[in-house]
């Protein structure tokens, strides 16, 4: 199967998942991201059968829209129920890196703000130590350069992702050459550098369930 095909599988199985959950009351957080799009596209049909979305993104928002699909704002929704995203890497505990496609802040307060975490992702996207893949910081932008360099200290190679400006108007440091022993801790510890407003790791609240594709089919993880 290519990673398309994968892809979209694990939203077809997400759709299944979410589906015994929604009600003329229930508002969804939906994701950023390619598979995050095929959910969105499934979740089409269904648009009848729940009352709208929180969108992590503007461009998960406009394409909700673009789907008939009505978007709340995360104040006027609550709690939800469920929130459905990709990831860039995930490891065996659910913790990921999030937040290549420069919404990780978003995300993270939709996650925060859902009951259940439901993560999609290719078999691509597993990996034992996070790290491999350049983990996101999103700083303002008059911290930048005091932010990498105590980014320097902890062993990172921050890198600045020029031409990006964020949904919320900042910037991000891409941390190479950064392979994270405990994510936990290491959340925590960015998240205390004056000038972050977001890191990428997402491990305090990891993910609740994984739905996987693989050349065997759609693999649950709990
Ligand atoms: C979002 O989309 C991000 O947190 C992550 O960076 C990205 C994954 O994208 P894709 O599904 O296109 O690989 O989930």
């Amino acid at each position: 199967m290519t990673q398309d095909e994968l892809k979209d599988a694990v939203a077809a199985a997400a759709i299944d998942e979410i589906r015994p959950l929604l009600g003329s009351q229930i508002i969804i957080g939906v994701g950023t991201g390619s598979t995050a799009n095929r959910f969105i596209d499934r979740l089409a049909a269904l648009r009848g059968d729940f009352r709208g979305a929180v969108a992590s993104s503007e461009a998960t928002a406009k394409r909700l829209k673009q789907h008939g699909i009505d978007v709340f704002e995360l104040n006027e929704a609550g709690t939800l129920p469920v929130y459905v995203d990709g990831a860039d890497e995930i490891n065996d505990q659910l913790e990921m890196i999030k937040g290549g496609g420069a919404a990780l802040t978003r995300e993270k307060v939709v996650a925060a703000g859902s009951q259940r975490f439901i993560c999609i992702a290719d078999a691509s996207k597993t990996t034992s130590i996070l790290g491999g893949f350049p983990l996101p910081v999103e700083v303002i932008p008059m911290a930048r350069s005091f932010v990498a360099r105590e980014l320097v200290k902890l062993g990172a190679d921050p890198v600045y992702r020029e031409g990006t400006v964020t949904d919320n108007g900042n910037q991000i440091l891409d941390c190479y050459e950064f392979l994270i022993d405990d994510p936990k801790v290491m959340e925590a510890r960015l998240n205390n550098i004056p000038g972050v407003v977001t890191n990428g790791l997402f491990a305090l609240r990891g993910a609740d369930l994984l739905l996987l594709g693989t050349e065997n089919g759609v693999e649950r993880k709990e």
